[in-house]
Order: structure tokens, then C-alpha cells, then sequence
């Protein structure tokens, strides 16, 4: 009879454990992971940004890797985009720094359909 009665409290005990470790984990989206303070972009031969979308923290540096085949990366006109990386690059790296929030498309005017975006995020 004794163990009786003790195994509904195990039970019990055992559910509220889940119960705190669950609680635990729902906790999570008070602490989420911080966002990178830096994110590469491959200009591929391929006429695309790979990957097409980056999300740094804000100040934080996106460097695009130009591969052999010349791209720009021109910012659509939104306010705190950095400075375009004119012309035509190939076989070089640049970067450029993102001091304001925000989401920041751009393109390569060379190629049409070439895009990307980098979203900035945080205060
Ligand atoms: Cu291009």
C-alpha cells in the first residue's frame, strides 16, 4: 500500500520537473542569441550574392567577396545605408560597416536580378 500512495507522488514530482525544465526552455526568447557583429557575401561567378540575405548586429561589418566575375553592390536609397562598392570587383574583398538598424537592399547594377540585402538589427 505504502508504494501505492508513493507512486502517483513520483508522478507528480516527475510532471512538475518537465513542467520546470519546459519553463525553462520557454525562457529562452527573453535571451535570444545575439546577432553576429559580422556576416560574409559571396559575389559569385554565378551572377549571385551568396547568401542573398545577411543580418548583423548594429556597427557590425558585412564583407562581400567578389569572385572572378565583376558585380557592384549599389544600396537601394534608404537612410544609414553605407557607401556603395561601385564600379566592377573581381577577385577582391571589401567590406562596409552598418551603424543604423534597418533592412538595407541592394543590387548589382551590372547584372539585372542580382540582389541581396543585408538586415541590421538591434538599438
Ligand atoms: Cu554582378
Amino acid at each position: 500500500m505504502t508504494t501505492r500512495h508513493f507512486r502517483p507522488a513520483l508522478a507528480v514530482a516527475a510532471l512538475l520537473a518537465a513542467g520546470f525544465a519546459a519553463g525553462c526552455s520557454d525562457d529562452g526568447p527573453n535571451d535570444p542569441n545575439p546577432p553576429p557583429t559580422s556576416a560574409d557575401v559571396t559575389a559569385t561567378t554565378g551572377l549571385a550574392f551568396n547568401p542573398a540575405s545577411v543580418q548583423v548586429a548594429t556597427g557590425g561589418v558585412v564583407t562581400w567577396e567578389f569572385e572572378a566575375t565583376g558585380h557592384n553592390v549599389t544600396f537601394d536609397a534608404v537612410a544609414g545605408a553605407p557607401a556603395d562598392i561601385g564600379g566592377s570587383n573581381a577577385d577582391v574583398s571589401i567590406s562596409r560597416s552598418f551603424a543604423t538598424a534597418g533592412t538595407f537592399p541592394y543590387e548589382c547594377t551590372i547584372h539585372p536580378g542580382m540582389s541581396g540585402s543585408v538586415q541590421v538589427v538591434g538599438p
